[in-house]
């Protein structure tokens, strides 16, 4: 592991400018700091100490230079430049009371001298960090000298949280950028660097929680709750702290039994709820800003309160209550279907399952409880509708959850921006509350009254050297950030950034890799799973092509390929009635054959091959074209990416080249095998010829 290598920075400070001109145009404005006396209390840490020093080593790093401190007393505030030209002319902005997290960046010149400045306020310690990574980004993303300018950032998700699917054994759920940063050996890795420089990388793009261990909570995580382990815990909760996260831990809803201390996990057994309440004390004690539990209960085989009698709410409540005293949340994770489904019965439809199973509960819950609802009904494919359970529940606390890890799209051999792909959901309007009840609203609290809401994404970082595998993978984890502070933010924009900050302002390859980005979600969907149909992929393993790898298994995940068509009736007249669950507006449009979306309809109906898309194109013809021109997209970006060869360092030109082949394999495989199978089955020659192996 190297800590200095290019692809570990990831999209932090990395290298000086190449030009001096660029460091002299901003030298008068980075050569002094003058920041808040509340910023250097004797030997602490926490966000106000960190904002100062990235500050000065982002400048460092970039420039060269070694800014002069210079201490003053008052609110979290950082000067640069000129102290006495930023004094006279306070904008309105450095008056009002800001959020907690927000802060407000002015860039300006003296009227008097012309000397530049720039102020950095925050409403607390937290959002002057944030402030500070703002002011890095633009540093980051510039060409020119400074440009006068004002912004005042609040962030619109109260929970930005990330889910790590760490197992302490060191093996990482899903996880495809080498082994757990976390845990080795059923040890905590605490005298790893790599902690403290995620952390680092999670607050630069404004996270504010990370929950540590993975959601399936084996016998060795259950463990971490005890107090063998604690004090560790605690060690790495600060390391986060210092980044403005708060720390949760995913708890084993039979904890009481697995570590040998009850015989039952009933939450209405008084003796259960007073374990609860002991060890939310313990935790407490240890970890006094300790975030909260996510809980995975009653699905995918893990214990629950079903075993009782009881029902989520029963459960969920029980380990709230033992929270409740210290302002712990539960994070109560929806994803719950019968993951034993015979594939014979038709009746049985997985995507209805978290409506079915949570909606009744609404208004059931405690203040403290958050279902956290993955985005789609089934699990995180390249295409599926919005889960009709975000927002359904007006009464009940909820956040979104996405998937960074690529587990369907690519596991990071694969490039697959996913920004565009959240965006179409965080756009959707659910109609819920009238037009308008979008579902970005929804996560931001706007729309019901919720008490704690936000978006949560599932991590894809491992130890790999460059944290995610593949270099551009990190354009996801940065996204989730940067969307979770601001969903207003365009895909492209978020791109573009990104782009810059890895690879270089203005250069050919952050230019490249920009459009790369935005054609690689359509150019994946393109080779894969057709017209949102989903999964064809091997079992359990979920990246190569398998069309019927699922197809007759317990998983309820079907397409229903015959010799005459495909897809899955959801409608309420002849289906599975799933439709049903959205609001009117959206069950009339995704209802009917002819107003359905193209690319939702096999997730919708069961349609022939012969029929007309809404592009003029036959369904079987649709499915030959695409994955041809999936796989030509691939061919094509590796003749581009080649050009880049000396514009480049080669420590990420050549393993970007590899992973880019190794997908146009994947991409070629699942273009034959996709096209092949459904011929075989229509019988329907491709229009124009090209060899299919049927
Ligand atoms: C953590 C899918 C994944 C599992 C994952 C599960 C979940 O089924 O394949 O690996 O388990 O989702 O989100 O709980």
């Amino acid at each position: 592991m190297t800590r200095t290598s290019r692809g570990y920075k990831a999209w932090l400070p990395a290298e000086r400018w190449p030009d001096s001109s660029r460091i002299e145009a901003w030298k008068p404005l980075l050569a002094t700091v003058t920041a808040s006396m509340t910023l250097l209390p004797a030997g602490e840490g926490g966000p106000g100490p960190t904002a100062l020093r990235e500050l000065v080593s982002g400048i460092g790093t970039l420039t060269g230079l070694t800014p002069s401190l210079a201490l003053q007393a008052g609110p979290p505030m950082i000067v640069l430049g000129s102290a006495e030209a930023a004094e006279p002319s306070p904008s309105e902005h450095d008056m009002l009371p800001l959020h907690e997290e927000a802060y407000v960046l002015r860039i300006a010149q003296s009227r008097d001298n012309g000397s530049w400045y720039a102020v950095l306020r925050g409403g607390s310690e937290r959002g002057l960090l944030h402030a500070v990574f703002h002011f890095l980004r633009l540093l980051g993303t510039t060409t020119t000298g400074p440009v006068e300018q004002e912004v005042v950032e609040t962030p619109r998700n109260a929970l930005r949280m990330i889910d790590q699917w760490d197992n302490m054994d060191g093996s990482v759920e899903r996880g495809y950028s080498g082994d757990s940063i976390f845990y080795r050996n059923n040890r905590i890795q605490l005298e790893s660097p790599r902690i403290a420089d995620y952390a680092r990388l999670l607050g630069s793009i404004g996270i504010n929680a990370i929950s540590i261990n993975n959601v399936n909570v084996h016998h060795e995580e259950t463990k971490l709750i005890t107090s063998a382990l604690l004090p560790e815990v605690a060690r790495l909760a600060d390391l986060f702290a210092d980044y403005g996260i708060q720390l949760f831990l995913s708890a084993n809803y039979a904890a009481p039994i697995e570590l040998g201390e009850l015989e039952t996990a009933d939450p209405l057994d008084e003796d259960v709820r007073s374990w609860w309440a002991r060890k939310a004390e313990e935790i407490y004690a240890a970890i006094p800003d300790f975030g909260g539990f996510v809980v995975k209960a009653d699905s995918e085989n893990r214990p629950g309160p079903f075993t009782y009698g009881r029902d989520h709410a029963d459960g969920a409540n029980m380990l709230a209550d033992a929270l409740a005293p210290f302002g712990g949340r539960v994070m109560w994770r929806c994803f719950v279907y019968d993951c034993h489904q015979d594939w014979r019965d038709r009746s049985t439809d997985r995507a209805r399952a978290a409506y079915d199973h949570f909606k009744p509960l609404d208004g059931r819950f405690r203040d403290n409880v958050v279902l956290q609802i993955k985005n789609g009904p089934m699990d995180f494919q390249v295409r599926e509708p919005i889960s009709p359970l975000f927002g359904a529940m007006p009464n009940t606390n909820q956040v979104m959850e996405f998937q960074i890890a690529q587990e369907y799209t690519g596991q990071q051999r694969d490039v697959c921006f996913l920004v565009p792909q959240w965006k179409t959901y965080l756009d959707f309007d659910t109609y819920l509350k009238g037009p308008g009840s979008t579902v970005k609203r929804i996560a931001a609290g706007e729309v019901h009254p919720f008490v704690h809401s936000g978006l949560a994404a599932v991590s894809n970082i491992g130890d790999d050297d460059n944290w995610t595998g593949h270099h551009l993978a990190q354009a996801n984890l940065f996204g989730f950030g940067r969307l979770a502070w601001n969903p207003e933010l365009g895909a492209e924009e978020i791109a573009a950034e990104w782009s810059a900050l890895t690879f270089g302002p203005g250069t050919p390859a952050a230019a490249f890799v920009q459009e790369l980005l935005m054609e690689s979600w359509p150019t994946y969907e393109s080779y894969t799973a057709p017209l949102s149909v989903g999964w064809m992929v091997q079992p359990h393993y979920h990246y190569a092509v398998d069309v019927d790898g699922y197809e007759y298994s317990k998983w309820g995940t079907y397409h229903f390929a015959d010799r005459d068509g495909v897809g899955v009736d959801r409608t309420i007249k002849t289906g599975t009635g799933y439709v049903g669950q959205y609001a009117a507006e959206n069950a009339v449009h995704y209802g009917s054959i002819e107003s359905c979306p193209d690319e939702l309809l096999l997730f919708f109906h069961h349609v022939p091959y012969t029929h007309r898309l809404k592009s003029g194109k036959t369904v079987i013809q649709y499915i030959y074209d695409s994955r041809f021109e999936g796989a030509a997209k691939v061919e094509a970006w590796i003749e581009r990416w080649k050009k880049l060869e000396s514009e480049m360092d080669a420590e990420r030109f050549a393993p970007i080249l590899g992973r880019l082949e190794m997908q146009l394999d994947n991409a070629r495989q699942w273009r034959d095998v996709v096209n092949t199978y459904f011929c075989r089955k229509s019988g329907i020659p491709d229009e124009h010829g090209r060899l299919i192996y049927a």
